[in-house]
This record gives C-alpha cells, sequence and structure tokens, in this order.
C-alpha cells in the first residue's frame, strides 16, 4: 500500500446520545461505527447477491458464492455496457433494497439527523472487481452526484469483510467544513469526476479508513471529500451499499427516485421479483421536495474528457470510445470527430 491510511474513529460509545453523534458529524465530518448492522442478517444477504454475480458468470463456477471469487477474465466496471448484466441481476433482489430499511440503520440515521427520515429510493451496491484498479472511484463529494441538500447523509456498508486491500472507503475527516461544492474534474471510476484535495488550503488532506468488518457502517454528509482504495486482492469481488438518507421536508433530486443508472432498470421491471409490497413505491406517501437535477457537472466533465481526448488523454479517450460503444445509436459527432484527429478507430 503506497498511501498512509489513519485510521476512522470508532463511534458506538456515543450510538445512545444523539446531541454527541451530531456535534461529532458537525465536527469531524463522519461516523463510523463498528457491527451496527446484523452481521448474519447481512451475510444472509452477500450469499444472495453474490449467487446473483455467479449466475452471470463473474465468479468461478463451482466455487462458493461467499467467497466472492471473481472471474478476472470478466472485469467490468460502471459505465461499461457490459457491467448491467451482472448489477441488474443484484438490482432486482428485494433484500438489497429492503437492507437500507433495516431498523439498525435507520434509526440511527434519525438520530443523526434528528427527525423523521427516508431513505432515498434509489440504492446503490458496489461489485467491485480485482485488478482494475485504474477504475476504483476516485476522490468526490457526494453532492455533485446526488444532490439534494448537502445534508444528505450517505450510509456505507461492505456486505461482507472488507480489509483495506480489498479496497474499502476512506474519508478526508473535517473535510467538509469547505461548506461548498469543490471543482471536480473528469476522471475515470464510478461517478466520473475527481476533485483534488490538496488543492484546498482548508483542507488537511489526511486519508482515514479501516480493515472494515461485515456489520460495520460509515456515515457522512455530501460535502464530505472521500473515495474507495484500490482493490489489490488477486481474485475477491468487494461487494458493498451506499444508501442515502434524507430527514423528510428537505430537498431530493428527482433522479434518485429512480433505480440506479447503471442497472438500466425501472421500478416497473424491479417490483415483479419481490414478493411484499410494502417497500414499494413507499416514498409517495411522503411530501418530498423533489427537485430539477442539476447537469452542469456531468456537463462539465464530458467538456473536460473532450479537451483532455484531444490532447491525447487515454483515460480521456477511452472514455469516449465506451461511451459510443455503449450507446452506437446516437450520433456523438463530438466524440468521433476528437477521435479521428487522434487516429483511433471505433
Ligand atoms: O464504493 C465505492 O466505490 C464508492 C462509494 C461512494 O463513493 C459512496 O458511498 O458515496
Ligand atoms: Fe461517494
Amino acid at each position: 500500500m503506497t498511501q498512509d491510511i489513519k485510521q476512522l474513529r470508532v463511534s458506538n460509545d456515543a450510538l445512545d446520545d444523539p446531541p454527541e453523534l451530531q456535534r461529532r458529524i458537525a465536527d469531524e465530518g463522519y461516523l463510523f461505527f463498528r457491527g451496527l448492522m446484523p452481521a448474519d442478517r447481512l451475510r444472509a444477504l452477500r450469499y444472495e447477491m453474490m449467487s446473483a454475480i455467479q449466475e452471470a458468470g463473474w465468479l468461478i463456477a463451482g466455487t462458493n458464492p461467499a467467497d466472492g471469487i471473481a472471474d478476472i477474465n470478466m472485469r467490468y466496471t460502471e459505465g461499461d455496457n457490459e457491467y448491467t448484466a451482472g448489477y441488474a441481476q443484484v438490482y432486482k433482489l428485494e433484500n438489497f433494497h429492503r437492507s437500507a430499511h433495516w431498523d439498525e440503520v435507520t434509526s440511527t440515521v434519525a438520530k443523526i439527523l434528528g427527525g423523521e427520515i427516508m431513505p432515498h429510493p434509489q440504492k446503490v451496491a458496489r461489485i467491485w472487481f480485482p485488478k482494475y484498479t485504474e477504475h476504483t472511484t476516485p476522490t468526490h463529494q457526494d453532492y455533485v452526484h446526488f444532490q439534494g441538500s448537502f445534508n444528505t447523509l450517505t450510509c456505507w456498508a461492505p456486505v461482507g469483510d472488507c480489509p483495506l486491500e480489498l479496497g474499502g472507503l476512506a474519508v478526508i475527516p473535517r473535510s467538509h467544513r469547505v461548506q461548498r461544492v469543490l471543482e471536480h474534474h473528469f476522471s475515470l471510476g464510478a461517478g466520473g469526476l475527481i476533485v483534488d484535495e490538496t488543492e484546498h488550503d482548508e483542507i488537511d488532506p489526511v486519508w482515514h479508513s479501516t480493515d472494515y468488518e461485515c456489520g460495520d457502517a460509515l456515515f457522512f454528509p455530501a460535502l464530505t471529500i472521500h473515495k474507495a482504495l484500490p482493490n489489490y486482492t488477486e481474485d475477491r469481488l468487494r461487494l458493498s451499499l451506499d444508501n442515502r438518507y434524507l430527514k423528510v421536508g428537505e430537498e431530493i433530486a428527482e433522479h434518485m427516485l429512480l433505480p440506479h443508472g447503471p442497472s438500466k432498470l425501472s421500478w416497473e421491471e424491479i417490483y415483479p421479483h419481490w414478493s411484499a409490497d410494502d417497500l414499494q413505491y413507499y416514498w409517495r406517501k411522503y411530501d418530498n421536495q423533489v427537485v430539477v437535477r442539476d447537469q452542469s457537472f456531468k456537463e462539465k466533465g464530458w467538456a473536460e474528457a473532450l479537451s483532455r481526448a484531444r490532447n491525447g488523454d487515454e483515460a480521456a479517450i477511452y472514455s469516449l470510445v465506451r461511451t459510443i460503444k455503449n450507446d452506437p445509436a446516437s450520433p456523438h459527432d463530438d466524440a468521433r470527430a476528437v477521435l479521428a484527429e487522434q487516429g483511433v478507430a471505433v
């Protein structure tokens, strides 16, 4: 490991003290708990999710799904068309969606946010292949992707143990104190946007993470700077949840009412796979302030990919080629022109 990672502060001692939880998250920009989620239920969920992933052909056939032994000939990630095949299988699972509503999590969120809370309809699972480190989730603030309110809380939790080499989440404590959305730039990796944490004098860019164990959960608000660590294992998939919560009455961006994009599914395609209907369209009973999605972050990233590709940047060229391949029916004249200039065939 090339980077010096400090340990996350464990806040289990304050679990029954909401004012202290609120003080800590306001001060440090995150809260980390050991064993918050029931490990046995999470292991059962892991088995179910990994079995779906194995059926998609991403785990070595005949191995125990719980071990998550990846077929590294199938390395895909968000943004690759091929990622949808495995992700959609996971995304249809009722228990995966239900896990974001487990009382152990929602009651903790209610203490942290101080009031009635609602899980975002859009749940997220991350399936991370080994030996694909250039696609690791880059340094970012969640606001550029999920928007809504700065108080929106992300809960990141591994589904199974996640030691450092498997690539768990890392945060910069107190980075939320910048109190604004920082300039993000084009990058590979989930979300496709990166911020340079060393560029801002107010931020002390010291990364904190841990050897996560099954049941551990990390919470942070939308401005805290974070990233994933690379999956340096030989052959293990990293499987994790990142779900978001808001205080009822605060703003939620319209796209967060939809299934996560890389699944390419609608709720109408997901719900027939469920046995219960209590969580179907549950958000309609709340009086949410739904706001229009701000596309400017994405648009700026795309414009940067074009200009970097024009200068021969390989990651940007890769990203343009992938965009055209994913969606051959769209003209993508801008990307095609840049690639033609670079002599790259698509
Ligand atoms: O798990 C990952 O790679 C990314 C997670 C993330 O950025 C988040 O939970 O907000
Ligand atoms: Fe994030």
